[in-house]
């Protein structure tokens, strides 16, 4: 295997965030030293997915008690508190994000002096960081058991190691799979708009030598009535502990009405930061992006001048459509979700 892929990490009072609009023509990281820069890396996508989301949330704030002048603990309070809230109009639908900014929040309330505080906020960060990587092997260990040899694996979007610290969510279960010696093969969504299964999962794939051949969204359901897929492993962007609903990239929910018609396990992988245990469907919001990721294919004009499009970002899939939900913690069915709280 290849070396491993750091989409994010902490160096020389910075953070190094790698450029995912260029993959997989261009490998260059972004060199961030604010917040509000970090900000704009999360907003314009250049990182991207839910865990990897949070990671960048937890290291803008750290950039900002590093680099503070700060002589007391009110005045960092303050900058902190202005980074949180520039951080959090981002995105607003994977809750990673909330629950990593939430997390240094409460650090930031410790009773120390500015430097102390200072160090603590950094090195939060960088256990959330830490945390994620592991949960991930954790995800990928527990899932595999779920992989048959010679399975065909649907997968859509990108929840892979670039959608969080490394190693990934449902890549990771196909990962530890396939280094188990596990004979499978990937169908990667391309995943319109904005290509992240084309230009970012079957790159990742390819780079560790896994089978996989790209297929456009709509091809899913036909490879199933063919027999070519066995399960369908996809990542969260939050999964609504009260209801057991999974919102993630646009075009999950068809993929898992149709692996319902045919019988097909659909299952879902991610970190339990990505566990909202407070929210209804209703009161989450689906992040709705411009319309020109529709009607442009890199740059390229595809359709009539002056026709509008449509362009929300996420679904949701009801419970009953989902087979298990497998976190670091273990394996779950969606209504049991409920007692993760308990142990968390
Ligand atoms: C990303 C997306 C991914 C999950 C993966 O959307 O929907 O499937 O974030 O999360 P976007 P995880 O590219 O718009 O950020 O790795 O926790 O399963």
């Amino acid at each position: 295997m290849r070396s491993e892929i750091k989409p994010i990490y902490w160096r020389n009072n910075a953070i190094y965030v790698l450029d995912q609009r260029l993959l997989p023509y261009k490998i260059k990281y972004l060199r961030l030293k604010t917040a509000r820069e970090v900000a704009k890396a999360i907003k314009d996508m250049a990182i991207r997915g839910a865990p990897a989301i949070g990671i960048a949330g937890a290291m803008g704030l750290a950039l900002t008690a590093y680099h503070s002048r700060a002589k007391t603990v009110e005045q960092l309070l303050a900058e902190l508190k202005r980074s949180y809230e520039t951080l959090r109009n981002t995105r607003p639908t994977a809750v990673n994000l909330f629950w990593a900014l939430e997390r240094v929040m409460k650090i930031a309330e410790t009773r120390c002096s500015v430097d102390e505080l200072r160090r603590l906020i950094l090195d939060e960060a960088l256990k959330i960081m830490e945390e994620d990587l592991e949960a991930n092997r954790k995800i990928g260990f527990n899932g595999s058991k779920l992989i048959d040899d010679g399975d065909g694996i649907l997968t859509h979007c990108n929840a892979g190691a670039l959608a969080t610290a490394g190693y990934g969510t449902a890549l990771g279960i196909i990962r530890a799979a396939f280094e188990e010696g596990k004979k499978i093969t990937v169908y990667a969504c391309e995943t319109r708009p904005r290509l992240q299964g084309a230009k970012l999962t079957a790159w990742e794939l390819m780079r560790d030598g896994i089978p996989v051949k790209l297929i456009t969204d709509n091809m899913a359901a036909f490879l199933m009535q063919r027999g070519l897929i066995n399960k369908v492993i996809v990542g969260a962007d939050r999964i609504l502990a009260k209801t057991g609903h999974v919102i993630n990239k646009i075009g999950t929910l068809s993929h898992a009405i149709a692996a319902k018609y045919y019988n097909i396990p659909f299952l879902v992988a991610a970190p339990t930061s990505t566990v909202d245990f407070k929210s209804t469907p209703d009161e989450v919001v689906i992040e709705e992006r411009d319309e020109k990721e529709v009607l442009y294919i890199d740059g390229k004009k595809i359709a009539p001048r002056g026709v509008r499009a449509l362009n929300p970002a996420f679904d949701i899939t009801p419970p009953d459509l989902v087979s298990y939900i497998i976190t670091e913690k273990g394996i779950y069915r969606p209504e049991e979700l409920r007692e993760l709280s308990l142990t968390t």
